[in-house]
This record gives C-alpha cells, sequence and structure tokens, in this order.
C-alpha cells in the first residue's frame, strides 16, 4: 500500500473546512486510491470545533483516512505537508480599512510561510484560499525562500466554475461541452473572466453567444460579484462550492490538465501576458505531472488588455502596500 499523502488544512473548524475535509478524506482530493493523513491548524477558540470534525471524520470510516491530528501551532501544522490548503483568513470586518486588511492577514500568513519553509515535504503544494487569497499567497511565498516559488498557488478555481456555469446556462450546454475558460487577475471584483479564448463544443464561446452586452453587462458582472449574490441569498459566504473548487484546483494540479483544455490558477507571473514578474496573477495554465505552465501566445484585444491591466493593477498595489507594510 502506498504512504499517507499529508495534506494540511488551515481554518478547518470554519465552514469551508467543515465542507472540504470530507471530500478530501475520501478520495477526492488526490484520487480513489490514495491514502491521506490530515494535519489540522485552527487558533486556540476553535481547536474544540475542531476536534468535533476529527469526531465525525473518524466516524466515517473513510479507508482512505489515516489518521487526523490538530494544532494552534502553525510549525506542528505544517510539519511534512505535501499539501497545504490555507483556508483560515482574518475576515473583512465593518470599518476595517484595506490596509487594516492586509496587516492581519500578513500576521496569519508570514508565519505560515515560514513554517511551510521550515518544515513542509520537499514537494509540498500550497493553494491559498483565504483572502485576498492572491496577496495572502504572495506574502506566504515571500517568508518561504527555501520552496520553489511555483509551489505558491492561490484559488480563483471557484471564479473559473462559476464562470462555466453562467456560459453553460446562457448557450443551453453542458459545462462538459465547454474547455478552455480563463479567469484573468486577482480574486476580487476587479477578475477578468475571458470568453475570447474559450470554446463550446470547439468554437469561439464569444462568437457562440454573440451578444456583446450579455458578456460585459451580464456575465463578467455575474461572476465577479457572485461572491456577494451567495452572501445576499444564503446569509452566508459560499463554503460548499469553495471547498469544491479548492479540491479542483489540487486535483488538476496533481492529476494534470486534459489534452486540448486548461484551467485558472493564481500563479507567480513570469512576466507573461504583461504581468509583473512575482504577482500571483490567475493565468490559463496547463498542468502535468504536478506542474503547471502559463499558456503562451494567445491573442489579447483591447477589450480584455484593459480588464486584465485593472486587475493586475490592484494586485501591484496590494503588492505595494504589503511592502510598506514590512509584510514582504
Ligand atoms: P470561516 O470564518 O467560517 O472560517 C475561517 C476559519 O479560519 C475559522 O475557523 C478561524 O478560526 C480560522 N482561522 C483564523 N485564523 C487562523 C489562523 N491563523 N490559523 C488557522 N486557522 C485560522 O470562513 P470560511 O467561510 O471558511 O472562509 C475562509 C476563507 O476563504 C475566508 O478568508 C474567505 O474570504 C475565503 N474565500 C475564498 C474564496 C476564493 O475563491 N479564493 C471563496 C470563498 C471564501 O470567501
Amino acid at each position: 500500500t502506498r504512504t499517507p499523502v499529508t495534506v494540511t488544512v488551515t481554518g478547518a473548524a470554519g465552514q469551508i473546512g467543515y465542507a472540504l475535509l470530507f471530500r478530501i478524506a475520501s478520495g477526492q482530493l488526490l484520487g480513489p486510491d490514495v491514502p491521506v493523513r490530515l494535519r489540522l491548524l485552527e487558533i486556540p477558540q476553535a481547536v474544540k470545533a475542531a476536534e468535533g470534525t476529527a469526531m465525525e471524520l473518524d466516524d466515517c470510516a473513510f479507508p482512505l483516512l489515516a489518521g487526523t491530528d490538530i494544532f494552534d501551532d502553525p510549525n506542528q501544522a505544517f510539519q511534512g505537508a505535501n499539501v497545504a490548503l490555507l483556508v483560515g483568513a482574518r475576515p473583512r470586518t465593518k470599518g476595517m480599512e484595506r490596509g487594516d486588511l492586509l496587516e492581519a492577514n500578513g500576521g496569519i500568513f508570514k508565519p505560515q510561510g515560514e513554517a511551510i519553509n521550515a518544515g513542509a515535504a520537499d514537494d509540498v503544494k500550497v493553494l491559498v484560499v483565504g483572502n485576498p487569497a492572491n496577496t495572502n499567497a504572495l506574502i506566504a511565498q515571500q517568508h518561504a525562500p527555501d520552496v520553489p516559488a511555483e509551489r505558491f498557488t492561490a484559488m480563483t478555481r471557484l471564479d473559473h466554475n462559476r464562470a462555466l456555469a453562467q456560459l453553460s446556462k446562457k448557450a443551453g450546454v453542458s459545462v462538459a461541452d465547454i474547455r478552455r475558460m480563463t479567469i484573468w487577475g486577482n480574486h476580487s471584483a476587479t477578475q477578468y473572466p475571458d470568453l475570447f479564448h474559450a470554446e463550446i463544443a470547439g468554437k469561439s464561446a464569444a462568437e457562440t453567444v454573440n451578444d456583446k452586452s450579455w458578456l460585459e453587462n451580464d456575465f463578467i458582472p455575474t461572476v465577479a460579484k457572485r461572491g456577494a449574490a451567495i452572501i445576499e441569498a444564503r446569509g452566508a459566504s459560499s463554503a460548499a462550492s469553495a471547498a469544491s473548487a479548492a479540491i479542483d484546483h489540487v486535483h488538476t494540479w496533481v492529476n494534470g490538465t486534459a489534452d486540448g483544455d486548461w484551467t485558472s490558477m493564481a500563479v507567480v507571473s513570469d512576466g507573461s501576458y504583461g504581468v509583473p514578474e512575482g504577482l500571483i496573477s490567475s493565468f490559463p495554465v496547463t498542468t502535468k505531472d504536478g506542474k503547471w505552465e502559463i499558456v503562451q501566445g494567445l491573442e489579447i484585444d483591447d477589450f480584455s488588455r484593459a480588464r486584465i491591466d485593472a486587475s493586475v493593477n490592484e494586485l501591484a498595489e496590494e503588492r505595494d502596500a504589503v511592502r510598506k507594510l514590512g509584510l514582504i
């Protein structure tokens, strides 16, 4: 039998954690033949709740779950981690300025980056879900100098999946008929879901839909503001869909994208498409053998260029702000 893969999950007692852990333990993260060992990180006040979740994990009797350990110390939690899902973060509360938000999250993601650097497995893959996800990933990455920068990623797969769902409804097709969807930029309201490179049954999605007004005034804002719409309807933020996207992100990273298709991941920029080197920005990426590559050579028209630039500028501002705060 295989050695279990160690998966560390932070914010394990939160609502995404609750929707995520059972899917990891059932084999949906890494595959139906890969045993996993869970290491959960919570703040001390939430350890008891995490223990309750661990009891339920026991009670599922998942054949693939080799064990669950709970910590309130990042250095212990990331020990030996092959996969690290950084879900716990400090949410923006009323009256909080962006600087305060970045500073509070710096206090979380700096020590977590250091702990990953010190103790994670050599092959560690990191996904940051906790918001502001791209910049939190940048902070963690900057404090893990011994880990290759490409192992730090942030989640835009939920945005990607939301875009697939909206397009499938509009076009009256199954999401399975859609390929090459892309989210560019920041996981925020400035993100740019791109239909000009997406395909429905092999043909341009933008041309197939042929409704510029829908694309501009309906599709883009609906995808970008979907998180707020879920809060409005549910009275709580997206949890099961966020967990599902985190599963998809890691599964695709480990197991590869299908031939002729790609996915969206926020990854460290190498300067592709004019995105400043070092920013963690969402791109179209293919994955193979546990490695991602940014899709090259796509033509970007003026409409897309302006939107990509706006979102990337926001990322550059966030980076400058955390630099000023001494967080990176
Ligand atoms: P919850 O507030 O339900 O849970 C967060 C958990 O993190 C809490 O149990 C808290 O105790 C824990 N936590 C806080 N600081 C911690 C630390 N230093 N170490 C370990 N654990 C810590 O939030 P939830 O709804 O689960 O959302 C988690 C994060 O995901 C939020 O930042 C949220 O904004 C973000 N999201 C990101 C999305 C994305 O697409 N990238 C979409 C969904 C979600 O909004």
